[in-house]
């Protein structure tokens, strides 16, 4: 196997976190080279449940970790995850995680805009409230706090100076009080020697791991429906999700993502506003969200649910590039007789094969439907693709058909052993 990055190819959720873990056996290397700890990766290993966040799902299988530096890093989040594994039994040490020195940092002023400007907007995003966006806004307004800055205490004082007298009238705006320069020196002084023993030029890294024939598996977060340019913006998150990112995000440039996979669940879920023109408020969207235990890992929150878009992946194929897809929790299907899949939106009086760029046209969209008989049998924990039954089998070759990808894989259950390898 060479490289493999995988990326979500709907609004995240689709199950990413199993199908890197599965990955992870047959890598040396994983990486994550965008977003923060605003994604949520379930691993579910026997009896043991890992919820990630940060860090790259590679730990926990024992692999050489980089966060990259298209990543936020919000560092005290980052020792608490590594704390939390730990109690978990795995043991992450700097031989085994590498962070980016050139990464941006996610500090407390981030966290607080993220969350007041949640509450003061008349245009809510329901973005997680981590401090994501402000800080990618602070990196390419060339003002951010980088890991390696946490080395050098002399020019981190003028840093944070700046920093602060931007951030100051933003605050004023919004009600909050000043930030105060000092403790943040001090609150980063303190966490500096407990961060920097992971720090390295991660791309110098990724260089020599390349040169030595190790296989490298990038880890997407989030989905590309929630790409800064290629999702329904401005209803995403602050970062380029798209697979292209993992070359910018990791410092490996074109040669790094090698073969694409995006994983797709079986049907469709979004977490926060914005449009979701396949969206179901009615049984089956609550079937959907039980039986698919459909809850944000971080937040909580419970995700919308709808039925299957062949338009947005048949985009999110293009943009990425997806070679093959991980098609996910086909088994949350099970039992519901007629199936729909959105192959068309009306917009006005036109029928689109694509997403409308502008944001009314977006929302305004009506799902054209095509439909299926649906299945009564089970699908949970198939291990082999004959073993499904016939109107399944039919469902995922029409998802194949429309979206112009093949099912490389097909997971039946949150389990690793339970996912069936079809080429
Ligand atoms: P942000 O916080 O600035 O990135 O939010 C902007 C939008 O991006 C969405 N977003 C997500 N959507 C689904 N899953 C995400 N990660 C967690 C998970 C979510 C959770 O995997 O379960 O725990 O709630 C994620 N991260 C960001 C977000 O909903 C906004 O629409
Ligand atoms: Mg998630």
């Amino acid at each position: 196997m060479a490289n493999v990055t995988v990326v979500g190819a709907q609004w995240g959720d689709e199950g990413k976190g199993k199908i890197v873990d599965w990955l992870s056996n047959r890598a040396d290397v994983v990486v994550r080279f965008q977003g923060g700890h605003n994604a949520g990766h379930t691993l579910v290993v026997g009896d043991n449940v890992y919820k990630l966040s940060l860090l790259p799902s590679g730990v926990v299988q024992g692999k050489l970790s980089v966060i990259g530096n298209g990543v936020v890093v919000d560092p005290w989040h980052l020792l608490e995850e590594i704390e939390k594994l730990g109690g978990q039994g795995v043991k992450i040490t700097p031989d085994l995680l590498v962070l980016a020195d050139n990464a941006c940092l996610i500090l407390p002023l981030h966290k607080d805009l993220d969350q007041a400007r949640e509450s003061a907007s008349t245009q809510k995003i329901g973005t997680t409230g981590r401090g994501i966006g402000p800080a990618y806004e602070d990196k390419v307004g060339r003002r951010a706090i980088r890991v390696a800055d946490l080395a050098d205490p002399e020019a981190l004082a003028p840093k944070i100076e700046r920093l602060l007298a931007h951030h100051g009238a933003l605050r004023r705006g919004l009600g909050l009080p000043d930030a105060d320069g000092a403790a943040l020196f001090d609150q980063l002084m303190e966490m500096a020697p407990k961060i920097l023993p992971y720090a390295q030029p991660a791309w110098r890294l990724l260089d020599q791991a390349w040169k030595a024939g190790r296989r490298i598996l990038f880890e997407g977060a989030q989905g590309a429906l929630l790409d800064v340019d290629h999702g329904t913006y401005p209803f995403v998150t602050s970062s380029n999700t798209v697979a292209g990112q993992a070359s910018a995000g990791s410092g490996m440039g074109p040669r790094g993502p090698g073969y694409v996979l995006g994983i797709v669940k079986a049907y469709t879920t979004r977490v926060g506003e914005g449009p979701f023109a396949a969206e179901l408020n009615d049984e089956v969207g609550k079937h959907l969200s039980t039986v698919g235990r459909e809850v944000g890992v971080n937040t909580g929150r419970p995700r919308r649910c709808g039925w299957f878009d062949a338009v947005l992946v048949r985009q999110s194929v293009a943009i990425n590039g997806i070679d093959g897809i991980a098609l996910t929790k086909l088994d949350v299907l099970d039992g519901l007789q007629t199936l729909k899949i959105c192959v068309g939106y009306q917009v006005g009086d036109k029928v689109l094969d694509y997403l409308p760029a502008g944001m009314r046209d977006q929302a305004a969209a009506v799902p054209v439907y095509e439909e299926m008989e649906g299945w009564s049998e089970s699908t949970q924990g198939v291990r082999s693709f004959r073993d499904l039954n016939a109107n399944a089998i039919k469902y995922v070759r029409r998802i194949e058909e429309l979206i112009g990808a093949p099912v490389a894989l097909l997971s039946t259950s949150p389990q690793r052993d339970d996912t069936i390898l079809m080429r």
